[in-house]
């Protein structure tokens, strides 16, 4: 298929079954996080899959071509100015030859599982927004998790959507949800939701043989763990600021896929850089544990 274009590094990596951890580019690009800390967030996540001995695989569309790994001479590109792609988009950023589409969650799991990566790291997945009974509007990224046999780490949902709905929708969708070292759902720059996870798992290596399992059954699984305790929000600051960039968002009359970007924006500059700095501590941290995850599923195939 050369509408996908797999970096040579990444390819010899999966043909010589060694560890490789998918990212996505949304977080990276000028939707996802604010410049010069997106750049940041994209080294210290490419460092932390590499130190753990794995290979990362960023995915994007550049130029017309759903990529998967992007050579460091072009992350450049990923900290640019991008238009949003998620699954239901990829087909047609591909035929209008779109120059930069940054992938969420849901498209970088349609690639990764064409690709044959088994594990996928990002920040925090997207889910059932609030008001949701009344628009309607739930991440693509959840019913992906389910589709595609592949793992995902996060530091659990985005704290400003409907938390227990996304928890509930996760369980409808038959997607095997794991506390790493927690018990609760975490809240992304808040270490916990209070929402308990009915399965905890503390150890690396039996969580890899559970996702062994569960890709051998053809969908993926949500592997959670909280943001480090030194770069956590206090859950009452956080779901202050929450109210007041969901009020922004709404008085400016964002709605659909423009939401999630312009919520994440209002909350960086109402906490005057304090989420942000969670939110690389958390994406890094969650880059580490898919790359032990990964190295450790090489051992079971
Ligand atoms: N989490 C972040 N930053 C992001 C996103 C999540 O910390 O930019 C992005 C992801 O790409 C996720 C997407 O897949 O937001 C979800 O968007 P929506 O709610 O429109 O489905
Ligand atoms: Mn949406």
């Amino acid at each position: 298929m050369n509408s996908m274009h797999v970096s040579p590094e990444v390819a010899d990596a999966l043909r010589t079954q060694r560890a490789v951890v998918a990212l996505e580019s949304t977080i990276f690009s000028n939707l996802g996080l604010p410049s010069p800390a997106n750049g940041e967030a994209l080294q210290r996540c490419v460092a932390a899959i590499r130190s753990h001995g794995a290979v990362p695989a960023i995915t994007a569309v550049l130029d017309g071509i759903a990529r998967v790994g992007i050579a460091e001479s072009e992350h450049e590109r990923i900290l640019g100015a991008a238009r949003k792609v998620a699954e239901r988009d990829l087909a047609i950023a591909i035929g209008e030859r779109w120059a930069f589409g940054a992938t969420t969650v849901s498209a970088s799991l349609a690639l990764a599982a064409r690709a044959g990566i088994r594990v996928f790291a990002t920040g925090g997945i997207g889910g059932v927004h609030r008001g949701a009974e009344l628009h309607g509007d739930v991440s693509a990224d959840l019913p992906a998790l389910a589709r595609h046999p592949v793992v995902t780490v996060s530091a659990g949902a985005k704290s400003f959507l409907d938390l227990p709905r996304t928890v509930e929708m996760l369980e409808t969708l038959g997607v095997p949800v794991v506390g790493y070292a927690c018990s609760e759902f975490p809240a992304f720059t808040v270490q916990s939701s209070g929402i308990p996870l009915i399965h905890r798992v503390d150890d690396v290596g039996l969580l890899a043989r559970i996702a062994h399992t569960r890709l051998q059954f053809g969908g993926g699984m949500l592997v959670c763990t909280p943001v480090p305790t030194a770069d956590a929000l206090d859950a009452d600051v956080m779901s202050a600021s929450i109210e007041r960039a969901l009020r922004a968002a709404a008085n400016r009359g964002i709605s659909g896929p423009g939401v999630t970007p312009v919520v994440l924006a209002e909350i960086a500059s109402d906490t005057s850089g304090v989420a942000v700095r969670a939110n690389l501590a958390l994406a890094e941290n969650n880059a580490r544990l898919a790359a032990a995850l990964a190295v450790d599923l090489t051992t079971l195939s």
